[in-house]
């Protein structure tokens, strides 16, 4: 499957509405990188915007199109389009982060065979606009009994076994919180096919998986979804055999966890000794904010506080700069954020390598070369 990714030479931008630039690891399913320069800019453009699929990306048509609420629920409705804009519009600036994000660091510790080898541009962040889920559960009335509500897709994924729609499902305590949206819109536009069109889950501060494109279904339960991908976005023990493994053996992901990256200097640039600034993200996740981000040029005897931007709300990255003095020769800068909780990162990729290769949250490492 994936390999190494590839500047695309056909024109994607006819296709997903993507600029030629996105580092493209799979055509089919599309499973596309946001290129490092877009990551530097608080909202992410459409055309950067990184994708994620797990099966063909389906077009719909938003006139047929309905909705259905159902499961435990005193009144299922099924609603169009045309409904669910008789609710309040809101909008929430929000990252939207792939827990396989940074699982190439993790295959330079040990082989992840079949899974995408994501570099640290799986991760955007957009503009969100539609209705408040907790307004759909209420018009629909949730009974005491749920303490789950699944999403599911459109989409069918032979990924699966038995093949079947992408789905997941978050605690009702999440699901009713102000911030996740049924979202028919990104950055002020109609909500593109590749991102979900016409309405997709938002979940701020979780991994992508639970923000489900294409939403067809939303069932009130009261156990977590048997989907498939449910349990597929969990982390195992690294000696676990990811084929071998039952739904619950693992850690269900769902909140994210604190993480950065550096985008300057950029790997491989040949920069010369002295002063230069260096500059990234980082990412708090969940609803926590980034409070600290240091840096070493010293392999971390000796780090340097960063100018952290304040946090937009706590479902959106934060960037940060600072100047560091790069010694002479082969170097190692290494950025660490702590979040507002003073969880800090893990010191290595070696740390938190598991079989499928989620939530690397390894603090960033990149070797660079100084020579005048
Ligand atoms: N229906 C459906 N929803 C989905 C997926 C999918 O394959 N099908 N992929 C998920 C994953 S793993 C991620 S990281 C995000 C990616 O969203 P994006 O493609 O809009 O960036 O969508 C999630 N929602
Ligand atoms: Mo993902």
């Amino acid at each position: 499957m994936a390999s190494a990714p590839k500047v695309m030479d056909i024109d994607l931008m006819d296709i997903w509405g993507k600029c030629n630039e996105m580092l493209v690891y799979q055509d089919e399913p599309y499973n596309a990188e946001t290129p490092p320069g877009a990551l530097a800019a608080q909202i992410t453009s459409l055309d950067t915007f990184y994708s994620r699929n797990h099966a063909p990306i389906p077009r719909i048509d938003s006139a047929s199109w309905r909705l259905r609420v159902e499961g435990l629920v005193d009144r299922p409705l099924e609603l169009s389009m045309d409904d669910l804009h008789r609710f309040t519009e809101r909008t929430v600036v929000a990252t939207l982060q792939c827990a396989g994000n940074r699982r190439a660091d993790l295959i330079e510790v040990r082989e992840i065979p079949g899974q995408v080898p994501w570099g640290p541009g799986a991760i955007s962040t957009a503009r969100w606009s539609g209705v408040s889920l907790a307004e759909v559960l209420a018009k629909a009335g949730t009974q005491p009994e749920a303490a789950h509500i699944t999403f599911t897709g459109a989409d069918v994924s032979q990924q699966a076994a038995p093949p079947q729609p992408f789905g997941g499902s978050i605690p009702v305590a999440k699901a009713t919180s102000s911030e996740v949206l049924l979202a028919w819109a990104m950055n002020d536009q109609a909500l593109p096919a590749a991102h979900g069109a016409p309405l997709r889950v938002i979940v701020p501060g979780w991994i992508g998986a639970r923000s489900v494109k294409w939403l067809q279904r939303i069932s009130a339960q009261a156990e977590p979804t048997d989907n498939y991908f449910q349990a597929e976005y969990s982390v195992l023990p690294p000696e676990a055999d990811p084929e071998a493994v039952g739904p619950g053996d693992g850690i269900t992901l769902g909140p994210v966890a604190i993480h950065c990256a550096i985008l300057r200097p950029a790997r491989n640039d040949h920069l010369p000794p002295g002063p230069t600034e260096v500059s990234g993200f980082a990412f708090a996740g969940d609803d926590r904010t980034v409070a600290r981000v240091d840096v070493s040029a010293d392999h971390g005897s000796t780090w340097t506080p960063t100018d952290l931007d304040p946090p937009e709300n706590p479902w959106t990255w934060q960037h940060w700069r600072a100047m560091v003095t790069l010694p002479p020769g082969e170097a190692e800068l290494i950025a660490r954020a702590w979040d507002s909780t003073a969880a800090v990162q893990a010191e290595s990729p070696e740390t938190v390598w598991n079989p499928r290769g989620y939530a690397n949250n390894a603090a960033a490492h990149l070797h660079i070369t100084c020579r005048p």
